[in-house]
This record gives structure tokens, C-alpha cells and sequence, in this order.
């Protein structure tokens, strides 16, 4: 059982997403637990701010360090790691996503306004992740990329079926494309090997489609993975008709 305690000053927002499909179900099954903390209930101020203006001058607002000291020392847990969601964090990849599904207590503080006080980040955060290089107006949007991204790397959370669909990103390349019912529609068919039911060549198929995707599109994940002598063969094989 993996748990989840999510710190924001937007609780709200996570109801929503959190509660719909496969993330809903797996809480169900007990196979994670997600609790929401409202980072305002531990203000302690006669106004409840979570925010002031920053030493040195300048706009805008930065979070307050004792509602969060306190949050963070409200649920956590001897296991519990401290993330903080921000641009100046380590890059999360899938990586990272198996990496933190082994983990039993993760606690993802969410900043809002310019920042936080730096004496949280030296003082409770363990680590800090970025979903990519861009700005949010917080941190809870890439919150729950995180949660998602983790509780479908925990066991029994995906269907047996769709656990091994789950390859596309897993095994360090990109998906192959997937076709269903019509057969035809206006005019755009369905590749015919996979009507074919010859799953050796189908498989093969979808190997090959796989490889030539991530070529064209993502050829830094090629350097990243192993390829097997197959998949090396059929890398060539795509080269060689690019060529033509
Ligand atoms: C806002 C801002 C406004 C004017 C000048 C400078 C500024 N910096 C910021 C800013 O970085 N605000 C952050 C908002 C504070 C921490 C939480 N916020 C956040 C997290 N925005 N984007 C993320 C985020 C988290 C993970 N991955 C990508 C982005």
C-alpha cells in the first residue's frame, strides 16, 4: 500500500481527477491511499495567510514557512519523502515514476505564488521534481501527473490485460499504432497484417513500427535503451528504406 498526502492550498482541485477511473479503483482495492492536507489549516495568524511579501523587496507573494514546517510535520511518517513540485526540480520520467511506486509514504508539497521559503526546501524537502520545463501557476497540476504516473506503476492498479500494454514507455520506446473496428471508413484502412491473425508477424509488425516512430521522432531514447538482435535488425531495415 502505497501512501499519498498531498499539501496544497487548492484541496479542491484534486477531487475531480483523482476520483474518476483507474486511480479511483485502485484506492478502492487498498492498493494506494491519497489524502488530501489543506496547507491553511495550519496557519496560525489571526487572517489564516499562508503568503507574505518577500524579504529584499520585490511583486509578489512567497509561502510562508511555518504553515508548511507544520503540515509536513503533522503527516509525516518515519518512510515518508518530502517532494516538491517545482520548474527547478530533476526532470520525472518513467524512470522515476518505478522508482517512487516502490516507496511506502510520499508527500507532495504543492507551492502556489512566486515560491516558497527557502528554508522549507533546505529543511523538509527531500526531493524535488519538475514535470518539464515549463511554468504552472502551482504545483498541484504536476501533483497528480506524478501520482498517476506512479500508481500505475504499482501492482494489480492496471488490469492484467492493460499491464501488458503498459510496455509502450516501459521498455524505453515509443507505442506502435493501434487500429479497431471499421476495417474501412472513409476510405482509410486498417493495415492488412493485422487482419492477417499471423501474431509472429504482427508482433513483428508493431516491433518495427515502434522503432520507426521513436527514430523519426525521439531518436535520443535509442541511445538510452538495449535492443535486442532483432530489434537492431529491423532498426537497419528502417533505415535502409528511408534511404530510398
Ligand atoms: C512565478 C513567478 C511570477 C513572476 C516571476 C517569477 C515567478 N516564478 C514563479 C514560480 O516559479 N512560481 C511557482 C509556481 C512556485 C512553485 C509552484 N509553482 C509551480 C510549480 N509552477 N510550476 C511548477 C511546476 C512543477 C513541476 N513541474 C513543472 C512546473
Amino acid at each position: 500500500m502505497l501512501k499519498f498526502d498531498i499539501l496544497t492550498i487548492f484541496p479542491n482541485m484534486f477531487t475531480g481527477p483523482l476520483n474518476e477511473s483507474i486511480l479511483k479503483r485502485a484506492q478502492d482495492k487498498g492498493l494506494i491511499n491519497i489524502d488530501i492536507n489543506d496547507i491553511r489549516s495550519f496557519a496560525q495568524n489571526k487572517h489564516n495567510n499562508v503568503d507574505d511579501s518577500p524579504y529584499g523587496g520585490g511583486a509578489g507573494m512567497v509561502m510562508k514557512p511555518e504553515p508548511i514546517f507544520r503540515a509536513v510535520e503533522d503527516v509525516k511518517s518515519k518512510e515518508g519523502k518530502v517532494i516538491f513540485l517545482s520548474p527547478q526540480g530533476k526532470t520525472f520520467d518513467q524512470k522515476l515514476a518505478k522508482e517512487l511506486a516502490k516507496e511506502d509514504h510520499l508527500i507532495l508539497l504543492c507551492g502556489r505564488y512566486e515560491g516558497v521559503d527557502e528554508r522549507v526546501r533546505k529543511e523538509v524537502v527531500d526531493e524535488e521534481i519538475s514535470i518539464g520545463d515549463y511554468v504552472l501557476t502551482g504545483g498541484e497540476l504536476s501533483a497528480m501527473v506524478v501520482i498517476d504516473a506512479v500508481a500505475r506503476m504499482i501492482p494489480g492498479v492496471l488490469g492484467t490485460h492493460q499491464s501488458a500494454i503498459e510496455d509502450s514507455f516501459y521498455h524505453g520506446i515509443l507505442d506502435y499504432p493501434h487500429y479497431t473496428r471499421p476495417r474501412k471508413y472513409r476510405d482509410l484502412e486498417v493495415p492488412e497484417v493485422l487482419l492477417s491473425g499471423n501474431h509472429q508477424k504482427i508482433d513483428a509488425w508493431r516491433k518495427k513500427e515502434a522503432l520507426k516512430r521513436t527514430l523519426l521522432r525521439r531518436p535520443d531514447l535509442l541511445d538510452e535503451v538495449e535492443l535486442t538482435i532483432d530489434e537492431k535488425e529491423l532498426l537497419n531495415e528502417i533505415k535502409e528504406e528511408m534511404e530510398n
